[in-house]
C-alpha cells in the first residue's frame, strides 16, 4: 500500500483494493486474537461468530472505555509486554487512566499516519514544525513528533507551556508549521501580537485537535496569524492510537480523511447501538486493523460525527469535523444542543476574540446558560451592549436557545498554556 506517508502514494490505490486489503486485515487480527488465550480477549471474543470478511465485522462485540479501565493496566495486551516498546496513557477526569501500549510496528504506523496527517495539512521534508502539543503520556507531542521526522522534516518539540518563550522561538527557528491545539495556536498568536512579534515568524499551516473547535474559531485563529495561514483540523484518540486517525487535507477542508488502511469506521445510533448508513449522524465506532500491542475492536469513541465519501481522487472515506461527544449533549428546556453550536454561532461575530466560556447552570429549576465572550479590541468597548444583545437574539434565532451573554474586556478572560482547554462548566 505505499509508504503510506503522503497523500499522492495512495493514488493507485482503488476503493475496492482498500476494501480487500481491510477485509484480509480484520480476518488476520481476529485470527490472531482469538489464540491470544488471555481472559480478556477469550472473554471478547469467546462467543462471537466467524469473521471470514468486512461483512462479518457486526458479527464482533463493541469495545467501551469502561473494559479499557478494567483491564488496567495490560489485560488488553494482545502480545507479550516485551514487545511492548511503549505506553501512553490517557488520565481522563474520574477513576483508572486508559493505558495504550506499542510494539516496533505499532509506532511506525503511529508516526506514518502522522505523517500523512501533517502531508495533509501542507507539509513536507523542507517543513520546520513547531510541535506544541503536550509531550509525556499525552499521545499528542510525541505522536505528532515521530510524524514530523518520519517526513523527514524538522521537529521543534516545544511541548506546553512558556508561551513568551515558545513565541521567540518560532520567530528564531523559522518554523513553517505549528501543532497544537486551537486554543494554544490563538493563545500563541496573541502573545506573538503583544511582544511585535508576528511579523518575525513565517508560520503558514498549523495542525489542530485534540478538543472541539468550530469553524468560528478557524476563522479566528488564522486572522490571529495574520493571513496566509492554513489552519487543519486532526483527531484521534488514545484508546485507538492518538492523532493521526483523521486529519483535514488543506485543499478539501471542512472534512477529514480517515486512515482507512489502519482505522476502520461505522457510525451507530448511540441510543440503540443499530449501525447507520454512510451520511448519517451518530457515534464513531472504530476498529484497528493494524495495531499489533493493543488491538481494539469496534470501539465506541463517543464521538458524534458522519461518514463522507472520499475526495481528491483518494481511496478513504472522511468524516465530518465533530459534532460533539454523546455525553456533551445539553439538553436545555427540551432543546438538544451541542457546545459547539452554541459556539459557531459566538464565533462568528467579527467584535469578538476567540476566547469563551459557557456555563450551564442545573441548579435551579430550570437549566440556565450562559456564556462569557470577549471583545476582539480595546476600540470596541462602547459597542459592548450591542455585541451582547445582537448574540443573544442569533442564539434564540438560530438554535431557539435563552443564552445570558457577558462581554468581557478584551484579554480578561483565562486562559490556558497547557492541556486541553475547558470551555464548558456545568454547575449542578
Ligand atoms: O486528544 C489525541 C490527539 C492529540 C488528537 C493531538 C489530535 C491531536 P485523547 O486525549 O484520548 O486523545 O482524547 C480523545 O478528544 O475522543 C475527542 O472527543 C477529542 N478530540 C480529539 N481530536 C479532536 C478534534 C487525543 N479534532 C478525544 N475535534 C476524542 C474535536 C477532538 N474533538
Amino acid at each position: 500500500m505505499g509508504t503510506g506517508l503522503h497523500p499522492s502514494d495512495f493514488v493507485s490505490l482503488t476503493e475496492e483494493k482498500l476494501r480487500r486489503a481491510q477485509s484480509d486485515r480484520l480476518v488476520t487480527l481476529v485470527d490472531r486474537l482469538r489464540v491470544v488465550g488471555n481472559p480478556y480477549w477469550r472473554g471478547k471474543l469467546g462467543d462471537a461468530g466467524a469473521v471470514g470478511s468486512l461483512d462479518d465485522l457486526d458479527q464482533l462485540p463493541m469495545t467501551t472505555k469502561a473494559e479499557f479501565r478494567e483491564s488496567y493496566p495490560f489485560g488488553m495486551l494482545a502480545v507479550p509486554l516485551e514487545d511492548v516498546v511503549r505506553v501512553h496513557a490517557s488520565s481522563g477526569t474520574s477513576g483508572k487512566p486508559t493505558i495504550g501500549a506499542y510494539t516496533a510496528s505499532d509506532v511506525g504506523m503511529f508516526a506514518e499516519v502522522n505523517a500523512r496527517s501533517l502531508a495533509l495539512a501542507g507539509a513536507d521534508s523542507s517543513s520546520v514544525v513547531h510541535v506544541a502539543y503536550g509531550y509525556g503520556l499525552f499521545t499528542g507531542g510525541l505522536g505528532l513528533h515521530f510524524g514530523v521526522e518520519a517526513l523527514g522534516a524538522t521537529a521543534i518539540p516545544a511541548s506546553g507551556g512558556n508561551s513568551g518563550f515558545q513565541v521567540r522561538m518560532l520567530g528564531d527557528l523559522g518554523a513553517t508549521g505549528l501543532a497544537c491545539t486551537p486554543s494554544y495556536s490563538l493563545l500563541l498568536a496573541e502573545r506573538a501580537a503583544e511582544e511585535g512579534l508576528l511579523d518575525a515568524i513565517s508560520l503558514r499551516w498549523g495542525i489542530h485537535g485534540a478538543e472541539p473547535w468550530s469553524e468560528g474559531m478557524r476563522h479566528k485563529i488564522e486572522e490571529a496569524w495574520g493571513g496566509g495561514f492554513d489552519a487543519c483540523d486532526i483527531y484521534g484518540l488514545s484508546e485507538i492510537i492518538g492523532p493521526g486517525v483523521a486529519s483535514e487535507w488543506v485543499a478539501h477542508r471542512g472534512r477529514l480523511v480517515i486512515a482507512e488502511d489502519h482505522f476502520y469506521p461505522e457510525i451507530i445510533d448511540p441510543a440503540t447501538g443499530k449501525g447507520l448508513a454512510d451520511g448519517e449522524v451518530g457515534e464513531l465506532v472504530l476498529t484497528t486493523l493494524t495495531k499489533e500491542a493493543q488491538p481494539v475492536i469496534r470501539y465506541r469513541t463517543g464521538d458524534i460525527t458522519r461518514l463522507l465519501p472520499p475526495v481528491g481522487g483518494l481511496p478513504f472515506r472522511c468524516m465530518d469535523r465533530l459534532w460533539g461527544r454523546v455525553d456533551d449533549m445539553l439538553i436545555v428546556r427540551g432543546i438538544n444542543v451541542y457546545p459547539r453550536e452554541i459556539e459557531t454561532v459566538l464565533l462568528s461575530d467579527p467584535d469578538l476574540g476567540g476566547q469563551f466560556l459557557i456555563y450551564v447552570d442545573k441548579r435551579g429549576v430550570l437549566t440556565e446558560i450562559e456564556a462569557k465572550v470577549e471583545l476582539r479590541s480595546p476600540d470596541l468597548l462602547s459597542r459592548r451592549d450591542v455585541v451582547a444583545e445582537r448574540l443573544q437574539r442569533r442564539l434564540l434565532e438560530t438554535l431557539r436557545l435563552r443564552v445570558k451573554v457577558a462581554v468581557a474586556d478584551p484579554g480578561e478572560l483565562p486562559r490556558q498554556e497547557i492541556g486541553k482547554a475547558k470551555r464548558v462548566h456545568i454547575l449542578e
